[in-house]
This record gives structure tokens, C-alpha cells and sequence, in this order.
């Protein structure tokens, strides 16, 4: 049966917030959870991926999760390990102990940012690209992915691994028309991960249909997912803004854009 009761971790972000307002629709009761209140929902759970019970109450009677929560941008290496790697861990063992049968997780373009972007007649990149994170925020996106991996060949544990592009409102720069995901189509994306059948652990890039797009969608599209968004209608301003992608430009080489080139952060 298809799922109807989803937990939604990182309920209070950018992306959970957007979530929230456009997945009911699909017919889903959204269990909200943030370590931060979540706006409006005064029933929300407001709880750390660190705290297991928490974890476990908040899992218990869901058919599914999409698992938001963790530290969005690159950080010190021992705050990602924390919320991204510990915290994801939690998550998925709560999930093995409550018995919930899948998984939506959000991974990102940064587990293999360091891709160089295609050009010309270069073929888009495959969803098979290995692995080359741009972060210490990439690799902890890589370690889900291969998380995700373990429980299911080892549990029957199903998630589908979304590398998220760019999902956003509105794409904000030359970079983002071509790895932008509408919040409509990442609602579209989303819905079809929760549904499809016998995915066990897919991994699909997430992004709209963009006329620009740099990486294959087939898999995406074979959970059923239909693109409706292009990012082309914002391509004129933000190229008479910011100027074409440059050839010799090192933060327009690779998928990652800026995150490659930006310097690292270590704890202070
Ligand atoms: P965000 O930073 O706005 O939201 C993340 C939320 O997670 C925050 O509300 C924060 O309070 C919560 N959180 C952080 N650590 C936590 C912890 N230890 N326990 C409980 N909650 C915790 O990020 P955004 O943009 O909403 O992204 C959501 C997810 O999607 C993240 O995992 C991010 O890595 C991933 N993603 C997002 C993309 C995008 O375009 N928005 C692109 C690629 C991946
Ligand atoms: C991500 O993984 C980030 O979470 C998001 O804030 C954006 O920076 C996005 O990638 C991107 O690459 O544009």
C-alpha cells in the first residue's frame, strides 16, 4: 500500500518548509521533526538526530521517512560527523527497530562535486559517476548513500537517495539553471520516491527538466517522476547579471560550482 504517514526530519529548513506547504497534497500526514521549533507547528517534534529515543518515539507507526535533518552547507569536519553521520546512523537504526520500510534521503550534487561540468557535445553525467565529494558536507552525503546501501542488503530497509541540485524557490545563478529542482518538482520527485515499487536502493539526481541540465535524470524518471519545471525562463537576467559560465574559471568547472573553491573551514 502506498504510504500515507511520512516523518519529515528537518522540518523547519529551507527545503522542509517548502516540503511541508506542497506535499499534503500528494495525501500525506506529515509528522514534522527539527531540533529547532518548527514555525506554525506547534505539534512539530523538536528533537536532535542525536537523541535515540527521541529518534525512536518519533519513527514509531510511520510508513516512511524523508530524512532532511543534518547540516546543510560544508562545516568543521567534527559538526558534520555529528549531525550527518552520527545523526544519520540514529535514523536509520530507529527506522531498522521500528520497522519502517523506507527511506527518502536527501543527498546532494556535492557527493560527486567534484564532476567537471559537461560541455559542448559532452554526454550528460551518469548516475553511475563516481564518486568525487567536494566537502567534508559531500562525503557525509557519500557515507549516507552507502548507509542507505548496508540496510538495505542487510535489513530490507528501501530508501531512494536523492542528490539533490539545487532546490530553491528560484535558481540565483548561471550555475543553478542548470541543476535547479522547482519546489513543485522536487514535491513530484519526492511523491514518486514514497511510491514507486521494489526501488531497494536507487540513487537519482534531483532536479527539474532544465533545457541547461548537466546530468541524467533516467533513473529519476523510472520511479515515475515527470519533470515539469525548466529553469530556461530565468536563463536572460541571470546571464546579463553574472555573465556565462567561464572557461577558465575554477568555481565553473564542476558540478559543485563554488563549494570546490571555497576555502576550507576548520575548527577554530
Ligand atoms: P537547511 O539547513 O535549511 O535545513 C536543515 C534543517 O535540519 C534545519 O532546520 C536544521 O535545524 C535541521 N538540523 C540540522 N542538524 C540537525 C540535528 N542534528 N538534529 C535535528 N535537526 C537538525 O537545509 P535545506 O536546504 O532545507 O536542505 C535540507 C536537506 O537537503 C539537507 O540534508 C541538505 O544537505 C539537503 N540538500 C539540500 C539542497 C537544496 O538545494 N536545498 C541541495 C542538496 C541537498
Ligand atoms: C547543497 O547541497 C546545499 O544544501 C544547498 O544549500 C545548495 O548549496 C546546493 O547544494 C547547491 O549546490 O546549489
Amino acid at each position: 500500500p502506498a504510504p500515507r504517514t511520512v516523518l519529515l526530519t528537518g522540518a523547519a529548513g529551507g527545503l522542509g518548509t517548502l516540503m511541508r506547504d506542497l506535499l499534503p497534497d500528494y495525501g500525506y500526514d506529515l509528522r514534522l521533526l527539527d531540533m529547532r521549533p518548527v514555525e506554525g507547528a506547534p505539534d512539530a517534534i523538536v528533537a536532535d538526530l542525536a537523541d535515540r529515543e527521541a529518534l525512536r518515539e518519533a519513527v514509531r507507526g510511520v510508513d516512511a521517512i524523508i530524512h532532511l535533518a543534518g547540516i546543510s552547507l560544508e562545516a568543521p569536519f567534527e559538526k558534520i560527523v555529528k549531525a550527518n553521520i552520527e545523526g544519520t546512523y540514529h535514523l536509520y537504526e530507529a527506522a531498522r527497530e521500528e520497522g519502517v520500510g523506507r527511506i527518502v534521503f536527501a543527498s546532494s550534487n556535492h557527493a560527486v562535486g567534484y564532476t567537471p561540468r559537461p560541455r559542448g557535445d559532452d554526454p550528460l553525467i551518469p548516475i553511475d559517476t563516481p564518486r568525487r565529494p567536494d566537502t567534508f558536507y559531500g562525503l557525509s552525503k557519500c557515507f549516507g548513500e552507502d548507509l542507505a546501501q548496508l540496510y538495505w542488503d542487510r535489513h530490507g530497509l528501501e530508501t531512494v537517495s536523492v542528490r539533490i541540485g539545487s532546490c530553491f524557490p528560484e535558481p540565483t545563478s548561471v550555475r543553478m539553471l542548470s541543476v535547479w529542482m522547482s519546489p513543485a518538482d522536487g514535491a513530484r520527485l519526492f511523491h514518486a520516491a514514497l511510491t514507486a515499487e521494489h526501488v531497494g536502493h536507487t540513487v537519482v539526481h534531483g532536479s527539474s527538466a532544465n533545457t541547461r541540465l548537466w546530468w541524467d535524470l533516467t533513473s529519476a524518471r523510472a520511479l515515475g517522476y515527470d519533470p515539469q519545471d525548466d529553469s530556461e525562463p530565468f536563463a536572460e537576467k541571470l546571464i546579463a547579471e553574472q555573465g556565462e559560465l567561464q572557461d577558465g574559471n575554477e568555481a565553473h568547472a564542476y558540478l559543485g560550482g563554488q563549494f570546490v573553491t571555497d576555502p576550507p573551514v576548520w575548527p577554530h
